[in-house]
């Protein structure tokens, strides 16, 4: 290299610190995403009851993450952040389930398809909700969808989607002198479930399961009803096998990008929807044979969902300016890829924020149960906005604020049950204003320490030096909720219309079916004692 040229050469690189000196050309993307799989099964963390051979690969020829979290553990807002490398309380409507998502958030698939990217998709996006651009139209949020292949399901109450199958069209559509990037969101394992599948199906067996969450009964129920979500997990897995095989075959493994992960736990009580540490604490693997250093690394490093655009936007060769994004609060992974050593790589990923507002509807005046958290090594702080509001939605209206289940009927059926009524209260009861865990010794977050007489004084010193680090950093990211004006994330319309004011229209009479939930589910009003807050 000629002393000018070099001179040029080093100066690019100084006005551009994104591009790293070793970054291969920009890459094509795989985004696989599951919908509703929670975090530790899959082979590659140890678990026996869901077998995730392709995940299990693209963590061995890659980075196996053990700290990945979704901002928001519900569909629609975790899939806003993915798209868009904010947080929910930084999108306006889109930190809600079932928004209007307002025009003004471009999300990086939009981005990469403006700027030399094929841009496609299978299935499911980015929902439920509207989204249309300013003038009311349809936006495609992940790309152009490709869904015309189908496949006869394992189960009836799996996608006749043949996701692979779609993926293979979409590449032969992708023109050759172009980088890609595709969505492969798979429907699986959100409910419902064909009951008694994993076994009859799966070939699995009650005791597969090597221990039952503290907060749900241990019965056959629950356990057929955890085995059909193993079952579900593994058909998107199945799929993900088929999809890097066809990379493979055309020689697009090298250079293609896979990241494999899910938008929210599992879609049981106390988990989906919620903010312990199960709903948001999530799967993540990725692979990039040109580009990952020292594949086969297991990364404790605390990442979020936001980091995703900025990652992706990146690679693109795209500065955020470029791309027409609102800015990202999220970080770019380079850091993590690029780097030679596993555990914890960069100090300063040590915490997460989480946070919700209205998951669905189901309380008066379609209100939502706002919650804000940290999350680090050791500790989940939380802290609830509303407690006076049901945490799952009103019993009189089905706990419509959690999925329908097997598992949940389970839980209500506790109530009843003074032996074993702390399940209910665990996931249905009033929840205090603050709660704290221990995450060492209870991941299941069964035992709020702010609660418990015995450790209280010990630990609010804790709890209050959390609470001054979240309420910081929100006020540094605008949170709404931080200036007194968090109201306006219940003022936003729930997006189906046929559901809006489901709460009055339900108690003056109005036959609803809200579909999501089984008739047993709808509980009596609460009687004195249950209303602690
Ligand atoms: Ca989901």
């Amino acid at each position: 290299m000629r002393p000018a040229s070099f001179a040029s050469f080093a100066a690019l690189l100084l006005l551009c610190p994104l591009l790293h000196a070793t970054t291969p050309a920009r890459p094509n993307i795989l985004f696989a995403i599951a919908d509703d799989w929670s975090y530790g099964h899959a082979g590659s963390y140890g678990c026996q009851w869901v077998k995730t051979p392709a995940f299990d690969r693209v963590a061995r020829e890659g980075i196996l993450f053990t700290h990945a979290y979704t901002p928001n553990a519900k569909c629609a807002p975790s899939r806003s952040c993915i798209l868009t490398g904010r947080n929910p309380w930084q999108i306006k409507a889109a930190a809600n389930h079932v928004c209007y998502f307002p025009p003004e958030f471009k999300t990086y698939a939009e981005a990469l398809g403006e700027h030399g990217y094929f841009v496609g998709m299978t299935m499911k996006g980015w929902g439920p909700g509207v989204a249309t651009n300013t003038l009311g139209q349809p936006r495609q949020m992940a790309g152009q969808p490709f869904n015309k292949r189908k496949a006869p399901p394992p189960t009836s109450d799996i996608s006749n989607n043949d996701y692979a199958a779609n993926f293979a069209d979409f590449l032969e559509a992708a023109p050759t002198n172009q980088p890609w990037c595709f969505w492969y969101g798979a429907i699986e394992p959100h409910r419902g479930y064909e009951y008694g599948s994993g076994v009859a199906k799966g070939g699995k067996k009650l005791s597969d399961i090597d221990r039952v969450p503290a907060c749900w009964p241990d019965n056959e129920v629950v356990r057929n009803d955890l085995l059909d979500y193993a079952f579900e997990v593994e058909h998107f897995d199945r799929h993900l096998d088929r999809m890097l095989a066809s990379l493979e075959q055309r020689g697009l493994l090298e250079n293609t990008l896979v990241v494999v992960t899910s938008d929210n736990g599992m879609p049981f009580p106390h988990n989906k929807g919620q903010a312990y540490h199960d709903a948001n604490h999530l799967p993540l693997a990725v692979m990039w044979k040109r580009g990952v250093h020292r594949p086969g690394r297991v990364v404790s490093d605390f990442v979020s969902f936001i980091d995703f655009a900025p990652t992706f936007t990146e690679l693109a060769g795209l500065s955020c300016s470029q791309t027409g994004m609102a800015a990202f609060t999220g970080r770019s992974l380079t850091d993590i890829f690029f780097a030679e050593n596993g555990g914890h790589v960069n100090p300063a990923r040590d915490h997460v924020l989480i946070g919700k507002e209205r998951t669905d509807v189901g309380r008066p005046q379609d209100s939502g149960y706002p919650i804000r958290g940290i999350v680090t090594a050791d500790t989940l702080y939380l802290r609830n906005f509303e407690p006076s509001r049901w945490p799952g939605g009103n019993p009189e209206t089905g706990y419509l604020d959690c999925d329908g289940g097997p598992t949940k009927t389970e839980v209500l059926k506790t109530r009843a049950d003074p032996q074993q009524r702390h399940y209910w209260e665990a996931c249905f009861g009033p929840r205090p204003a603050e709660e704290l865990y221990d995450l060492r010794h209870d991941a299941d977050c069964a035992t709020n320490l702010l609660a418990w007489t015995n450790s209280v004084r010990s630990i609010q010193p804790l709890a209050a030096r959390l609470q001054r680090q979240l309420f910081d950093e929100l006020k540094t990211q605008q949170d709404p909720r931080m200036s007194g004006q968090g109201g306006q994330f219940d003022q936003y319309p729930y997006a189906d219309k046929s559901m809006r004011g489901f709460y009055e229209r339900y108690i003056g009479g109005e036959k609803l079916n809200p579909g999501w939930v089984n008739e047993t589910d709808f509980q009596k009003v609460p009687v004195p004692s249950e209303i602690k807050p």
